[in-house]
């Protein structure tokens, strides 16, 4: 499976050569492991004289823009598809595997001569030609700093320095919820350790991504959790978050980001949902479950996907309500 990894560097330091155009796509709605793995191969890649672009499908979550380097990042407008077309020949997927999780970004991925992919999600199936698929790797970032360990190696240059660091560290303290949750791994550490010889600042990272909050998302939080609705013996949890409720405290989605992550901690509960309309007229579903129930297959039979214990789906033209009695059914019998 290495060989994978290899073949994708090589391409990349062929494409340098050649002096090829490489496009990032992280994931749509990109996490802290998603950018910081991206915007820190984005960085290695020009320091080796590969013409790199880390392109997004909407503007960076607020609560990343603390990230080195996130400036960096190029936000799609689908009028300039054109211009991307024109530089780009590799089209590079991170954090994701297919031009499915690209979102709007997918009228230029899937015109690239060359499509490849890092990722760790199980979801994505196995790794061949150019994909690459760890499902060993607790975070993207694992994957990144391996495969700039091998240009390391391979270069005999040392490309790793502090702002890199700082970007794998936080898309690490991200997917694995610094360092607890079940997938991470002794690999997971000693990533870190390698990071850590480059001072990234670890409290900080934490404190932006776990810690920081706004009296909006507190006050809109204790809402949400109070009307939180228990069900089969208390081991479903289920929020339903429409619009008007966000308007009320004129809150956005970001603001419920981790809430269902917190109604799964609750004593007893085996899987937790939030349900939440989006302005298209779809409903997001968010998953997070313990060991009882795999959310990640759950989810694939609606066309979504993700980690065993944290998952999620869109479903397009649904009725919130609707969507949330069809799903609560679903689970029950599922438990
Ligand atoms: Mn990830």
């Amino acid at each position: 499976m290495i060989d994978v990894r290899l073949s994708v560097m090589n391409r990349l330091l062929e494409a340098g050569e050649k002096g090829e155009g490489v496009i990032l796509y992280p994931h749509i709605g990109a996490d802290g492991d998603a950018l910081g793995s991206s915007l820190a191969l984005l960085l290695v890649l020009k320091k080796i004289n590969v013409n790199a672009w880390l392109l997004l499908d909407e503007p960076i979550s607020p609560k990343l823009n603390f990230m080195p380097h996130w400036q960096d990042a190029f936000v799609f407008v689908d009028s300039e598809a054109e211009k991307w077309q024109k530089e780009q020949t590799i089209a590079l997927a991170v954090d994701c595997a297919d031009s499915d999780r690209t979102g709007r970004r997918r009228v230029i991925f899937d015109e690239a001569v060359c499509q490849m992919a890092l990722d760790h999600h199980v979801s994505s199936g196995e790794s061949k030609n150019l994909r690459f698929i760890d499902a060993q790797a607790a975070a993207t970032a694992e994957i990144i700093a391996d495969m700039i360990s091998d240009l390391e190696k391979h270069l005999q240059i040392e490309l790793m320095d502090r702002d890199i660091a700082s970007l794998l560290m936080t898309a690490l303290v991200s997917d694995t919820g610094r360092f607890v949750y079940s997938n991470t791994t002794s690999r997971s550490f000693r990533t870190a350790a390698w990071l850590m010889e480059y001072e990234p600042d670890l409290r900080l990272i934490t404190y932006q991504l776990f810690d920081l909050s706004s009296q909006v998302r507190l006050r809109l939080t204790g809402r949400i959790f109070t009307d939180v609705e228990f069900c089969y013996d208390g081991k479903l949890a289920i929020a339903i978050v429409d619009q008007k409720l966000l308007d009320e405290y004129n809150a956005t989605e970001h603001d419920i980001e981790g809430i269902v992550s917190q109604m799964r901690n609750v004593a007893g509960v085996e899987v937790s949902f939030v349900f939440r309309q989006l302005s298209d007229g779809s409903v997001k579903v968010n998953i997070r479950s313990s060991d009882g129930f795999n959310a990640s297959e759950f989810a694939r039979g609606y066309g979504g996907g993700g980690h065993p214990k944290a998952a999620g789906m869109t479903l397009k033209n649904a009725d919130l309500q609707q969507t949330a009695e069809m799903l609560r059914d679903a689970a029950g019998r599922y438990l």
